[in-house]
């Protein structure tokens, strides 16, 4: 059975822009409950740890500069279905093949800094989301 929660974080450009609240509306009106919630910043060796599975792919030094670049706002959410519901509601990587509607596609700016992550699995979700948070920050 699909599990119910999944993690997410508003990256560093949609933070900086002023998206933050707009895209928690969204969130929220899509029908995800936030379990945990915080602002915070990664420095590169943290971004690199979160993003390690990709560390042979020739964009993971930007990816880590990029993501550590300014706060982002992580988040534990809950929904039946949460990870496939979330990954659809924030759209493709990259924004150009993005659907309307989409989070990505209202806020990204390009393949790397494209506004939000989402877990693609609910084993990583519950990884991703121990990441950021301890056991007294989620309710
Ligand atoms: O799960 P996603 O975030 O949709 O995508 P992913 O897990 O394949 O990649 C993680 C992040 O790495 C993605 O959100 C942006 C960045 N990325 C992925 N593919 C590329 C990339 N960045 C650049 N510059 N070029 C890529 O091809």
């Amino acid at each position: 059975m699909a599990g119910n929660k999944t993690f997410t974080m508003i990256k560093p450009d949609a933070v900086a822009d002023g998206h933050t609240g707009a895209i928690i509306k969204m969130i929220e009106e899509a029908g995800f409950r936030i379990v945990a919630l915080k602002k915070t910043v990664l420095t590169p060796e943290r971004a690199g740890q979160f993003y390690e599975v990709h560390k042979e792919r020739g964009f993971y030094n930007d990816l880590c500069k990029y993501m550590s670049s300014g706060a982002i706002v992580p988040m534990i959410l809950e929904k039946d279905n949460a990870v496939a519901d979330f990954r659809k509601l924030i759209g493709a990587t990259n924004p150009a093949n993005a659907d309307e509607g989409t989070i990505r596609k209202l806020f990204a700016k390009s393949i790397e800094a494209n506004a939000i992550h989402g877990s693609d699995s609910d084993e990583n979700a519950e990884i991703e989301g121990n990441f950021f948070f301890a056991r007294t920050e989620k309710f």
